[in-house]
């Protein structure tokens, strides 16, 4: 009988043959599309550790930029015993599962306040995970019987946000950030970390769950967030994580008052 083989303890990227360490590069050079900017561009390629680098594809963008791919080979491996993932640590639920989940744990409904925050005007991250159209067939956190959405949209100051929260006894607070230059999408989540915990001093801190194309779900705790969510996150995976989080705590905190009577 033929054992499915287990993933190779190391891998080098694939091109053109296994393990030929071919990768492809895309970047934008401050130099006008020319003789010059084009050995820029392979001379970099070669700092960054590519060997016999082919400029594939060259274009002017306006009259002072150039924007490169490089197709190249690196030599690097990546031994997978050093790398870190965020395992989903909770299960994947239906809708109706969900719901059952929250009506056992919290016996009412679970309220989300979500917004864009910042000067951050893309709406369309957190429209797919709270809207009840949804995302990927999913539907959003809208159509769950068991919570109330509450979706400010977009450029919401973290202190109007952290009032409405706090108005609408929110149990979690979903913020979603698109725009990530200069780490505006970081500075925001921590200054709204810090403000939610001095709203709710003394009392339970409703959950602060982030998404955005660009964060690394392994920064939840450097963000002061519970839970970071990537790109191709789908509503019912965030809608099992609430529950998970929010129900099954509670109902663990119940079950705890009832044995110690
Ligand atoms: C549509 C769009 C716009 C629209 C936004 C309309 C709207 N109502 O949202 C408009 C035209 C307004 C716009 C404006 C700008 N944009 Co724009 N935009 C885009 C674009 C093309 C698509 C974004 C999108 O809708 N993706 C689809 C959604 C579904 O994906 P998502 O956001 O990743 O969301 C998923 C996950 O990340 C996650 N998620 C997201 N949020 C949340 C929240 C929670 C709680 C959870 C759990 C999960 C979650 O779940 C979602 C579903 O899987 C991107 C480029 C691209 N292809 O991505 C640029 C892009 C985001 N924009 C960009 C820029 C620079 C701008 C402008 C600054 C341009 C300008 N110079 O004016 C302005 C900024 C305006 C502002 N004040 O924010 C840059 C951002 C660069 C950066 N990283 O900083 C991008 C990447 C384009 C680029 N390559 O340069 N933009």
């Amino acid at each position: 009988m033929n054992t499915p083989a287990g993933p190779p303890p190391a891998v080098r990227p694939y091109g053109d043959t296994t393990d030929d360490g071919m990768v492809q590069l895309s970047f934008t050079l401050p130099l006008p599309h020319g003789p010059l900017a084009e050995a820029a561009a392979l001379r970099l390629a070669r700092l960054m550790g590519m060997e016999r680098p082919l400029l594939v594809h060259a274009r002017p963008v306006g009259e002072e930029f150039a924007f490169f791919v490089v197709y190249g080979a690196v030599v690097h491996r990546v031994d997978l015993d050093t790398v870190d993932v965020v395992e989903r640590e909770y299960p994947l639920l239906s809708a109706q599962e969900v719901d059952e989940s929250v009506h056992e744990g919290l016996g009412r409904e679970l309220v989300v306040v979500g917004a864009c925050i910042g000067t951050d005007a893309h709406t369309v991250g957190i429209d797919a995970i709270l809207n009840i159209k949804g995302f990927a067939g999913q539907k959003g956190l809208e159509y769950y019987h068991s919570m109330r959405v509450v979706n400010l949209g977009a450029q919401v100051a973290v202190a109007d946000l952290v009032r409405r929260a706090v108005s609408e006894r929110a149990d979690a607070v979903l913020v979603s950030q698109a725009v990530t230059q200069r780490d505006a999408h970081l500075t925001n989540v921590r200054e709204l970390s810090a403000e939610l915990d001095a709203a709710f001093t003394g009392r339970r801190r409703p959950l602060l769950v982030v998404g955005g194309p660009r964060f690394d779900p392994a920064m939840a705790a450097e963000l002061g967030a519970d839970r970071v969510f990537g790109r191709g996150t789908t509503p019912d995976d965030v809608a099992s994580y609430l529950a998970h989080a929010l129900a099954g705590e509670r109902a663990a905190a119940a079950a705890d008052d009832r044995s110690a009577v």
